[in-house]
């Protein structure tokens, strides 16, 4: 796929409205991903692996928030067990169009996708070996979150896994200072100018809400996964294991 490149911030605006997972984000959304997110690709390939390892025959597979189905394609490229299928949920309608589009292009592998526009709050989760979160709880309220996962547990096979990818708060500020510098640095050193910065981090400001990484594990071990562990870290952007 030929990728556009993001350049929704390049240009001063006049005034900045909340970030929105529209038309426009998603003619530009793996450029973008790439060039903001430390470890995307890895992310991607490493969850094809653990979903491989993790589910479970006759079962279902989530990737909710799945954007352009980045995650979902890894995932089908590695299920070998039989009978499982993937449930891709988005509640950008552009996302499910281009999502849906790639999904048909892809001819590796036979297991079943199906791919629905809704709210991932709303989606009944059952009989289910692997959930993914990836990048995606930061999105919902703070006030949905413990349902949400306690909802993902109920609906897990025992031996499940979540996979929760978050961009992540520190509780220190030398900490969290620090964590922000190095993930600008790496931004800049994938093209985009301070101005770029600037903006589109006013833009996420009150819609992508970070949690300190002992808030993710607590609310985890809450809601009753018994193992729960970082896989992936670098700078403020993690991912999780959560075993039940
Ligand atoms: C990837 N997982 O490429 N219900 C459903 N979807 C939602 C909701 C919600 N309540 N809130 C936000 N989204 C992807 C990347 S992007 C992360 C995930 C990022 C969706 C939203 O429309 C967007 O597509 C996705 O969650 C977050 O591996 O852009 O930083």
């Amino acid at each position: 796929m030929v990728k556009k490149q993001d350049a929704i911030y390049a240009s001063p605006l006049d005034e900045i409205i909340d970030f929105r997972f529209d038309e426009r984000v998603v003619e530009v959304f793996p450029d973008m991903i790439q060039r903001s997110v430390p470890g995307y690709g890895t992310l991607i390939s490493t969850i094809g692996v653990l979903a491989g390892r993790y589910a479970q025959a006759e079962s279902h597979c989530y990737d909710l928030g799945c954007s352009l189905g980045a995650v979902t394609l890894s995932m089908r490229q590695r299920i070998t067990q039989a009978g499982c299928d993937i449930i891709a949920v988005d509640n950008s309608p552009a996302m499910i169009e281009r999502g849906e589009q790639l999904l048909a292009s892809d001819t590796s592998s036979a297991v079943p996708v199906s791919m629905l526009c809704a709210h991932i709050q709303d989606v009944n989760i059952e009989n289910a070996s692997v959930v993914v979160l990836n990048f995606t709880l930061q999105f919902i309220p703070l006030a949905d979150r413990l349902a949400l996962i306690e909802r993902i547990y109920q609906g897990l096979r025992p031996g499940g896994v979540l996979i929760l990818s978050e961009k992540i708060a520190f509780d220190e500020p030398v900490r969290q200072t620090f964590h922000i510098d190095v993930h600008h640095d790496f931004k800049r050193a994938n093209g985009y100018s301070d101005l770029e910065i600037s903006q589109k981090r006013s833009a996420l400001e009150n819609v992508l809400i970070p949690e300190a990484l002992s808030t993710h594990k607590l609310r985890l071990a809450d809601a009753g996964f018994s193992f729960i562990d970082t896989w992936f870290q670098c700078f403020n952007f993690v991912s999780l294991v959560a075993i039940k």
